[in-house]
């Protein structure tokens, strides 16, 4: 081992901060979040309180200005608690980073104070009923009137949606395809807006995952991020951080399992002897082990690569969240069996755990559209 690969000493405690953290409000709490579908916001207000909400918005917007290795820590730790809430804090992050990197510095003083503070909250607006992984193809229209846009059409599977504030929205203001996409940020409270019911789902049920509705909602241009037809490219750039935080999610939540699955099988005993005795356990708890930091590393390395702005940065991400994701998910899978039938159980977490690793292979773009960034950059070189 060269220092080369070690984490330097900001990032060691940075990632102690996150861990704390997590070991305090999140773990204890998080299971009860999940039974009855708590939205936990005042514990997402003191992740707030460490700067968790704008890791990577400037320290003169007031957020910590942290690079994405940092960021992946922080989600990686948080996960190990709670992945649902780690991935809600990430898509706010997000959404704060895209008002901060490209909007004018009216948009940015009059939105950012609170969205660093998680006063109000963001959430990200890509996928409609019609189009998920051919994101370009929205058709949610901003037509012009005057020093407003007048919106109509729905977005799909909006995290956050009808508890948030704030929502920073892909839209399309000219021709087909992406260069007529634009982004507006849209107040929870603008006339015309309203939300879908709730979404029962799988997993990640510490937060709502609900429809937005747009009819005839007046949004003022000043409200636009960037120039008319940028909307695309900014949604894609926040997604290629937003890739890494989801694959980190699905590292803490697969270190969690392995973790247990240690604890569990040094206990448990059949046939006279410990699980943990048997060859079969212990190739598996390597395999799991070996996977979980293959993935790891591949995910820190597309990091660094989206802080330095490498050339291959959307490539490296796209291959870390398909390959954390999955990686992950197998992870929690193999643990799960390990538990045997008591795995199975919401009396311990590895359920909850696999049913929330489970999307990260769905939302941010489906692994197929990884695999398809991937390829498509290889045969362009
Ligand atoms: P589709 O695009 O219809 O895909 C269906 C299947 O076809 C998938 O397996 C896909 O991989 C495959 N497929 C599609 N095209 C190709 C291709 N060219 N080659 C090979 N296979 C292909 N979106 C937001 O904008 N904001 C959010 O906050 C948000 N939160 C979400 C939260 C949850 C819980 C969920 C489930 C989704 C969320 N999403 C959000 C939406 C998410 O990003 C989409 O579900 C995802 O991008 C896939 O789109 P889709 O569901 O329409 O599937
Ligand atoms: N960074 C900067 N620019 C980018 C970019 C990136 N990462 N990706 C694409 N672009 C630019 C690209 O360069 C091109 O511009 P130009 O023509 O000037 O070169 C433009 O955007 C269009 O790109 P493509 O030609 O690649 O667009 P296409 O429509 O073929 O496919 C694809 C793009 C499939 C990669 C995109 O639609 C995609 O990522 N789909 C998945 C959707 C998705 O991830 N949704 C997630 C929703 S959010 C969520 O789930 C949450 C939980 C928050």
């Amino acid at each position: 081992m060269t220092d080369q690969f070690e984490l330097t000493e900001d990032q060691l405690a940075i990632q102690e901060a996150a861990r704390k953290f997590t070991a305090d409000r999140i773990t204890p709490f998080a299971a009860e979040w999940d039974e009855k579908h708590i939205f936990p916001r005042d514990t997402i207000k003191e992740a707030a309180d460490l700067g968790f909400a704008a890791i990577y918005v400037s320290e003169e917007s007031g957020g910590i200005g942290l690079g994405r290795l940092e960021a992946a820590l922080i989600m990686e730790a948080m996960a190990y608690g709670c992945p649902s809430t780690s991935a809600f804090i990430s898509i706010h992050n997000m959404a704060a980073w895209m008002i901060d990197s490209f909007a004018s510095d009216d948009l940015k003083a009059r939105y950012l104070p609170d969205l660093v503070t998680m006063d109000r909250i963001a959430s990200y607006c890509l996928t409609e009923p019609g189009s998920g992984s051919d994101a370009a193809a929205l058709k949610t229209k901003a037509v012009r009137d005057s020093d407003h846009y007048v919106v109509n059409g729905s977005k799909q599977f909006i995290s956050g949606a009808g508890a948030n504030d704030v929502y920073v929205t892909m839209v399309r203001t000219g021709e087909d395809g992406p260069k007529g996409i634009s982004c507006l940020v849209i107040d929870k409270d603008t006339p015309g807006v309203s939300f879908g019911a709730n979404e029962k789902k799988l997993g990640w049920h510490s937060q709502p995952t609900a429809q937005v509705i747009f009819e005839d909602a007046r949004i003022p241009v000043a409200n636009r991020v960037g120039a008319e037809g940028d909307g695309f490219r900014f949604a894609m750039m926040g997604l290629d951080g937003g890739r890494l935080n989801i694959g980190a999610c699905s590292l803490g939540g697969a270190q969690r399992c392995l973790d247990e699955a240690i604890a569990y099988t040094n206990d448990r005993k059949q046939f006279g002897k410990r699980i943990s005795d048997f060859q079969n356990t212990q190739f598996m708890l390597a395999d799991m082990a070996t996977d979980l930091e293959a993935a790891r590393a591949l995910l820190y390395l597309a990091a660094a690569k989206v802080t330095a702005n490498a050339p291959d940065k959307t490539k490296f991400a796209a291959m870390a969240k398909r390959l954390s994701t999955d990686s992950g998910s197998k992870i929690v899978n193999d643990a799960l069996q390990l538990f045997g039938g008591y795995g199975y159980l919401q009396d311990y977490p590895i359920e909850r755990f696999w049913r929330d690793l489970r999307v990260h292979s769905i939302l941010e773009g489906t692994n197929q559209v990884m695999r398809m960034i991937v390829a498509r950059e290889m045969l362009r070189q």
